[in-house]
């Protein structure tokens, strides 16, 4: 490789998310005029131990989001400690990263400087190897097509005037290819929008999740589960169901309120609640079923379903390797939900996978709820062969994520193979 890869030039910008908030794009150039672009997400439904989100605090602009101090430290600190470096050598760059900001949650530079400049290296490096970033990442492979997995229904903090539970997702796992699956995604998505708005719900599919006003959280897996065979599609056999609770935020004074139906429940309540549904419906992922500080719940919780299903800490874990190790040896949890942007770095990121995937566990890719064009983790999910990410309806924020998969599958053409059932190694998915 020479010299090409060496790292000529760093930048950052301040642009805007899918929700119209300001964000960090860093953009890496290398001397041999290879270039790369990253951008970072934000959540609303933030894990406490998430690293912090360097913002600007100044109200005249965008309500204190601006990211222009951020984007500062890109230009003013990064750039002229990572020039002269080689861009291939992702591990070195990060840990320069880490290095540069000497804080344990990357508050002095920002989380959202460090991923964006992690990201765009990567990019750059790709761009220059004249290969797909999956393979200058992930090598030879194998590489698998991940399950799109749909938060079609939204309530919590993701809606007004909704059910409790933030998403309701529906998992196409019994189909031959990626596009299949997603293609089965999408027509119970619309079929969805369709019946919610013959119950007189104010709904209208492409705009992303729908919310809808309905009366008990319990109904949200109802309505999904008639949407799917309402679509044409076997339910519990092509098409299954996953949550995620987003339990941390109904959590208070050490129980949970379940504000819409007007009840609070214990932990082992909560417990029983998830055990009820998982046998009443083909429910095969729970995520942050139980609140980020309730380790015992979780505990409790795996050990009454975690051989039936799949138990993914979101909040729990926030993709930091310590927080992953601690839930594999307290049993809290069998599944890791990945989003860079909560730890900061891909060098994290891909580490966090690789403990969870040693331990037997499954890892799910994520969008955040405020994603940009950056399709890096569509890309992460394929080398990583995590077999699942999470994201909205195909519209949208989500859409850049899904072309890039359908890039992807095109490129593979015959060895793409779609993780379908083998990305579930619990319960039903077994099959
Ligand atoms: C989640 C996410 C993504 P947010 O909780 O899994 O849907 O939400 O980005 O708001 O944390
Ligand atoms: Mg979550």
């Amino acid at each position: 490789m020479g010299n090409s890869d060496t790292i000529k030039r760093v930048w950052a910008r301040e642009i805007l998310n899918y929700r119209g908030y300001p964000t960090v794009e860093a953009e890496v150039v290398l001397t041999d005029g290879s270039r790369g672009l990253g951008a970072v997400p934000a959540g609303i439904s933030t894990g406490s131990s998430e690293v912090g989100q360097l913002l600007d605090g100044d109200p005249m602009r965008f309500s204190g989001r601006g990211v222009l101090r951020a984007v500062e430290n890109v230009k003013k600190e990064i750039a002229p400690a990572l020039k002269g470096m080689k861009a291939s050598e992702q591990a070195r760059i990060d840990e320069k990263l880490l290095e540069l900001d000497g804080t344990p949650n990357k508050s002095r530079l920002g989380g959202n400087a460090i991923l964006a400049v992690s990201l765009a290296t990567a990019q750059a490096a790709a761009e220059s190897r004249e290969i797909p970033l999956y393979r200058h990442l992930g090598g030879e492979g194998p590489f698998r097509l991940p399950v799109p997995t749909l938060d079609i229904l939204c309530g919590g903090s993701h809606a007004e005037d909704s059910v409790d539970i933030q998403e309701y997702l529906v998992i196409p796992l019994g189909f031959a290819t990626f596009e299949e699956a997603l293609l089965a995604g999408d027509a119970v998505y619309r079929k969805l929008a369709e019946l919610l708005k013959a119950q007189g719900q104010s709904v209208r599919a492409g705009s992303g999740p729908l919310s809808a006003a309905l009366g008990s959280n319990r109904e949200g897996v109802e309505v999904i589960a008639r949407a799917i065979e309402k679509a044409g599609y076997r339910l519990g056999a092509e098409c299954f169901i996953g949550l995620d609770v987003a339990a941390s935020e109904m959590f208070k004074d050490g129980e949970y309120v379940l504000a819409r139906e007007g009840r609070t429940l214990n932990s082992q309540e909560m417990a029983d609640l998830w055990a009820e549904w998982v046998d009443a419906y083909p429910i095969v992922s729970i995520e942050d079923g139980m609140a980020e500080e309730d380790w015992e719940g979780w505990q409790a919780l795996t050990e009454r379903l975690g051989n039936k299903v799949q138990l993914v800490g979101d909040d729990l874990f926030t993709t930091t390797p310590d927080r992953v190790r601690k839930g594999i040896k307290l049993e809290a949890a069998n599944a890791v939900l990945i989003k860079p942007n909560q730890i900061g770095t891909l060098t994290e990121t891909l580490e966090t996978i690789d403990i969870a995937q040693r331990a037997g566990w499954a890892a799910m890719m994520s969008c955040r709820s405020g994603e940009t064009e950056d399709t890096t983790i569509a890309d992460l999910a394929v080398l990583a062969g995590t077999g699942q990410i999470k994201a909205g309806p195909p519209c949208l924020q989500s859409i850049s994520k899904y072309n890039r998969l359908l890039r992807i599958a095109e490129e593979m053409g015959d060895d793409a193979a779609y993780a379908g059932f083998q990305a579930y190694r619990v319960g039903k998915g077994d099959s």
